[in-house]
């Protein structure tokens, strides 16, 4: 990655403007106590005779130890682990028919954006590959004040109300005796609270598809999830959904490749986004949203309000509305993107909730939770989190309070201060909730449009390629084969079955069981099953999209043959040709993609014109797992692979997770040591791209367009 840094400068964003006022850079300036004393000697404490006690009066030596004694914060109870950057929203065309949000009006004006993405289960320091469903957090910063987007890279949730929350994390987290195991759903209370809980089973189809194991933060979707409101100036609404589609297409790795990688750089996405922002590859997503008219609320073969299903596209179209780009990291972790408290009730006029019992416990959740994890009511003060827009309140004192508010009123009403802060009208911007009208009996109660656990879960399974269809079949033979429980296991056999029988049956067969016959299949253990109440029974009802293409990431393939930013390994050694070098290089660099010369050892390699080359990493660093294609110039240096195993391996594993391996000549990849399969379909398989004796420039153009298919699929053995 080039070093220079090609982030814009601050005074573009009005984020970046305020954020100057906290940052601090030592560069030319002398050590201090916190109290802005010169320190003299940072080395040594203050002691009574070079070898005696420290002594209690060393406050140098105190106030150290004490700041660092209480570096830590409690990290987040779910999405612990996760990567920011900053960047800025802008929307192509005015909103003003559906909604007055101000940062949806003006094309012209760039929002500032920070925008954080994590993975749910794993605590702060764990692996980035582990299978799970990735939050995609946006705070616009608007003029209006804050706005959160806080959603995830999967469109639906496991459940429908938010009193289950708890019960889910504390399913998935590591079990409470032996904190095992971490960052992974695969073990016995996970499955055994999902088997109890049918209506878990449509976010399951996504968990455990390639959707799970994204191959950058910068190659997945994001959604809202929830039904949410737009309302215009005229106080008309429309139900609103949110996606995020990413410009650089939506890809995956294999999970074999992902348990590698979480072994050979458990930073592998967070550093994919530092060093695409580093070299000036800014990510960047298009906001689409699917607007839904108020009358037709009850249109739809589910309720709008049941966060476990999504809105098919082939309904409801989604309308691209702005792009949002990421261009700038942060300058430090903690203060920015551990300090960060997102809200999904952070909204602004024209953006309102619905009544999704799962939304309407989130919006008490966000703040109580910030409460512990930063200590005080004034976390809307750190740097990160503070409005650009005016901030007045009678909202006083707490913990670390940073503002001074002047003057002797902090009430209202009051006349001593001339009755301000005034309260805003409508028509000046002051927020209203939307007029709903609610005419109803308090209940402790679940309505039965909610019963249909299935029919999305088979929507989803049907809409997948039967390659999508194998890795969902795998995923789950492998995250129940890791549950010890049988009676679990077969539990879910029970519930798969309902979703779709051949599904099923290959999961059984791996697990070796049998589908419960349908007198033995569990009908409800989960909601209501105590309270015996039949309503609770899922229903299926028959739904009129039964196939939608967006649903796959391998037919929703928009945009997603650029290589930008993918990353290429040229295995070398000495004696290479470095014209062949050279003219791939130039190829691959100019579609935006990165390379690097791996060889037996660090420093620099001889050609064979003796030309001096820079080795980027050796084959005790590099791994096949951490690219995206292989390519091995020349014939020169065959010998190479006989002497350096890991060479082999790194091309029989790029082969194995189907990726693209070109070379100079196919007798390299007739090494006795090479995979036989490889060997075998070396004329046949289009991902094995062998350069011609001439037309070189074709040579290169082939590759980088079977690095553009980003997998050869057809190479997976089929699944019996
Ligand atoms: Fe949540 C964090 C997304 C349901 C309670 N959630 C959190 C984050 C994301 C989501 C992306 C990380 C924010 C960050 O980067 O700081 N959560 C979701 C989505 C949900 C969802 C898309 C369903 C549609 N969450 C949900 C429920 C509850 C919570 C039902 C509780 C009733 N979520 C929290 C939390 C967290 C959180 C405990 C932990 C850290 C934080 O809020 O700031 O309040």
């Amino acid at each position: 990655m080039k070093k220079e840094n090609k982030q814009p400068a601050a005074s573009e964003n009005l984020k970046q403007l305020d954020l100057q006022q906290n940052k601090s850079d030592s560069a030319d300036q002398m050590m201090t106590t916190d109290q802005g004393l010169k320190i003299n000697d940072d080395n040594n404490s203050l002691k009574a005779g070079e070898r005696g006690p420290s002594m209690l009066e060393d406050f140098i030596l105190r106030e150290k130890i004490t700041h660092f004694d209480h570096e830590r914060i409690p990290e987040r109870i779910v999405h612990a682990r996760g990567s920011a950057a900053h960047g800025y929203f802008q929307v192509y065309k005015s909103m003003e028919k559906y909604t007055k949000a101000g940062f949806l009006q003006d094309p012209s004006v760039k929002t500032p954006v920070f925008t954080r993405f994590s993975t749910v289960a794993g605590s702060r320091g764990s692996t980035d590959l582990a299978r799970d469903i990735r939050g995609f957090s946006v705070k616009f910063y608007t003029e209006q004040g804050n706005y959160d987007l806080v959603g995830n890279n999967v469109p639906v949730f496991f459940i429908q109300d938010a009193i289950k929350f708890p019960d889910l994390i504390h399913a998935v987290k590591p079990e409470p005796n032996n904190e095992m195991p971490q960052a992974a759903s695969a073990h016995d209370t996970f499955w055994d609270f999902i088997s109890l809980m049918p209506e878990t089973m449509h976010t399951i189809m996504w968990v455990m598809s390639d959707r799970a194991i994204p191959r950058s933060l910068r190659m997945m979707e994001g959604f809202g999830v929830h039904t949410f409101r737009f309302i215009n100036t005229k106080n008309e609404t429309h139900f609103v959904k949110f996606h995020w589609k990413p410009k650089l297409g939506t890809h995956a790795v294999v999970w074999d490749e992902a348990q590698k990688i979480s072994g050979k750089n458990s930073d592998f996405h967070r550093q994919d986004l530092w060093e695409a922002i580093e070299s000036g590859h800014f990510p960047e997503w298009e906001l689409g949203v699917q607007i839904i008219p108020e009358a037709d609320e009850h249109k739809f073969d589910f309720d709008l309000l049941d966060p476990t299903k999504l809105v098919p596209e082939e309904t409801v179209p989604v309308t691209i509305i702005g792009k949002m780009v990421l261009n700038r990291n942060p300058d430090n972790f903690f203060a920015e993107t551990e300090q960060v408290a997102f809200h999904p009730g952070h909204v602004v006029p024209g953006i309102d909730f619905t009544n999704d019992p799962l939304l309407q416990g989130r919006l008490f959740s966000y703040t109580d939770t910030q409460l512990s994890r930063l200590g005080s009511p004034n976390f809307h003060e750190i740097p990160i989190n503070r409005t650009i827009a005016p901030m007045h309140n009678n909202q006083r004192d707490g913990h670390m309070r940073q503002e001074i508010n002047v003057g002797r009123v902090s009430y209202h009403p009051n006349s001593l201060g001339g009755g301000c802060p005034f309260q805003a009208k409508i028509e000046e911007g002051g927020f209203t909730s939307f007029n709903e009208r609610v005419d109803a009996q308090k209940v402790r109660d679940r309505s039965e449009s909610f019963s249909d656990h299935f029919s999305q879960a088979t929507l989803f399974f049907n809409s997948q390629t039967q390659i999508e269809k194998n890795h969902i079949i795998k995923a789950l033979r492998f995250e129940l084969g890791k549950v010890e429980t049988v009676a679990i296991r077969t539990r879910m056999l029970g519930l798969l079955s309902q979703i779709d029988m051949t599904l099923a049956d290959k999961v059984a067969k791996g697990l070796g069981l049998k589908v419960p016959t349908s007198h033995e299949k569990p009908v409800n253990h989960g909601v209501g099953a105590d309270a015996d109440k039949q309503k609770y029974e899922p229903k299926k009802v028959v739904q009129r999209v039964t196939y939608s293409a967006a649903l796959s990431m391998l037919k929703n393939k928009t945009l997603s043959d650029t290589i930008a930013t993918r990353q290429i390994a040229f295995l070398c050694a000495d004696g290479v040709s470095a014209m062949a070098i050279d003219k791939m290089r130039v190829a691959i660099e100019k579609e935006g993609a990165t390379i690097k010369i791996i060889a037996p050892h660090l420093g620099s390699i001889k050609s064979g014109e003796g030309k001096e080359i820079k080795v980027d990493q050796s084959l005790l660093i590099a791994a096949s797992v951490l690219f995206d294609a292989v390519y091995i110039p020349d014939s020169k240096n065959a010998a190479f692979l006989d002497a350096n195993p890991e060479a082999v391996d790194f091309i029989n594993e790029a082969f194995k997770h189907c990726k693209v391996i070109g070379a100079g000549d196919a007798s390299l990849l007739t090494n006795a040591n090479i995979d036989t399969k490889l060997q075998k379909s070396i004329n046949a398989d289009k991902g094995i791209i062998i350069s011609p004796t001439t037309g070189a420039e074709n040579f290169a153009h082939s590759f980088i367009n079977a690095i553009g298919q980003h997998r050869f699929w057809n190479r997976e053995p089929e699944l019996h």
